[in-house]
């Protein structure tokens, strides 16, 4: 008898050759870009949980690149996490071939992949405790720590110049141009905020060109719920969301950290007043992140930090905002100003972060020079 799991999603778990009774389903609201349902199935002797998400595939145009990228990458994963004595089925994820031999399966022109979900874990949306902000950092430091010798050339580029700032100011500009949902006369005060900025955000490339920073493999969406905790220990103990894994500069990953985890409140809080960067989650993550991997990072890497921290929430900010102009395709939203909250929430977080930027660079050197 199968139990409290609509048919759509029974047909598929059963094309990822999940066997058993049905017991349950129910949605993670967690995530801006797939949808993703845990399904609990019992196989005579217990129930085994699994996780079926629904790609995204308005975001994620090529679903075989995209998984190709992830199985790779999580293979690759599994032989270090053994090596070093850890438990593969625990510290990252374990996908599920289909019957048709992909690690993806289309049902109409819905995409789906199915894995292990990971018990006895939970995510954050928001640090209630410092020492868990310390523990991300030390994940996202390890995870590319661990990642410092795979081949990079191998890696598809899933969502083109996904952090490239200079491009998504051309794509701001454009959208205003376009005014597709008739938005751009109400946000001036928003775009103008965000163009009186466009001069900074060439920096870091401009630190690559010179030779400066190298491409790393890299997550590039490292904001806090994309981390499981231990529900005993806190311990950070798997990365997950390894859509956008692709070369980067070790910035993005440290920018966008600090973006989500370390303001004062939720990213769509309307309420400005509560946005603000906490110095001490700052110097949490820091803390954590330089634990992992200060040895690996050139100085201008190191000496950025603090300015990742301003250009990626600039940059997310920025795609809030275009994201609003363009009529709400890209991120999911739950209300018609969702994405305009957004970009509000964050260019405040920009001023914040720009008032404190000098603290935040002592903060980055005083832990810094602990660790080399
Ligand atoms: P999105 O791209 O939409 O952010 P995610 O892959 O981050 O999708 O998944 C959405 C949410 O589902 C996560 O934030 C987390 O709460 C939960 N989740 C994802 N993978 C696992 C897993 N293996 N075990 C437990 N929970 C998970
Ligand atoms: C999206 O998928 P999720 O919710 O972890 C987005 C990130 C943004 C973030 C803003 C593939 O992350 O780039 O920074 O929302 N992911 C993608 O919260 O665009
Ligand atoms: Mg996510």
């Amino acid at each position: 008898m199968t139990v409290n799991i609509d048919n759509d999603v029974l047909k598929v778990c059963r094309c990822f050759n999940i066997k058993g009774e049905a017991v349950s389903q129910s949605v993670f609201t967690d995530g801006h870009i797939n949808t993703t349902q845990l399904v609990v199935f019992n196989d005579g002797d217990e129930d085994k949980k699994y996780l079926i998400q629904g790609i995204n595939t308005h975001v994620f145009k090529n679903p075989e690149e995209l998984m190709e990228n992830i199985v790779n990458v999580t293979s690759y994963l599994r032989k270090k996490i053994a090596e070093n004595g850890g438990d593969p089925n625990r510290e990252t994820l374990t996908f599920l071939k289909a019957e048709n031999g992909k690690y993806f399966y289309f049902e109409g022109d819905k995409c789906w992949r199915a894995y292990n979900f990971i018990d006895s874990s939970h995510t954050c949306n928001k640090i209630e405790n410092k020492v868990l902000f310390e523990n991300a950092g030390r994940s996202f430091g390890n995870f590319q720590r661990y990642l410092t010798d795979y081949p990079m050339h191998t890696l598809n580029e899933t969502i083109k110049n996904f952090h490239n700032t200079p491009v998504r100011f051309d794509n701001l500009e454009i959208a205003i141009e376009k005014n597709t949902a008739g938005r751009a006369d109400s946000v001036k005060a928003e775009t103008d905020f965000a163009m009186e900025r466009r001069c900074e955000t060439d920096r870091l490339l401009e630190l690559y060109r010179k030779g400066l920073i190298p491409l790393r493999v890299t997550h590039n969406d490292t904001k806090l719920n994309n981390i499981l905790f231990d529900d005993e220990t806190n311990e950070g103990i798997c990365v997950i969301d390894l859509d956008t894994i692709m070369p980067g500069f070790s910035l993005y990953d440290f920018g966008d950290a600090i973006r989500y985890g370390a303001n004062t409140t939720k990213e769509d809080d309307e309420n400005l007043d509560n946005v603000g960067v906490s110095l001490e989650l700052f110097e949490s993550y820091t803390e954590g992140f330089l634990s992992a991997c200060a040895k690996a990072l050139t100085m201008a890497e190191v000496e950025n930090l603090a300015f990742s921290a301003k250009l990626m929430t600039l940059e997310c900010g920025t795609r809030f905002l275009t994201d609003y102009l363009d009529g709400d395709v890209y991120f999911k939203t739950s209300y018609p100003e969702h994405n305009l909250v957004r970009a509000r929430n964050q260019f405040r977080l920009v001023s914040e972060i720009e008032k404190h930027l000098d603290e935040m660079q002592e903060i980055v050197m005083n832990i810094y020079k602990k660790y080399i």
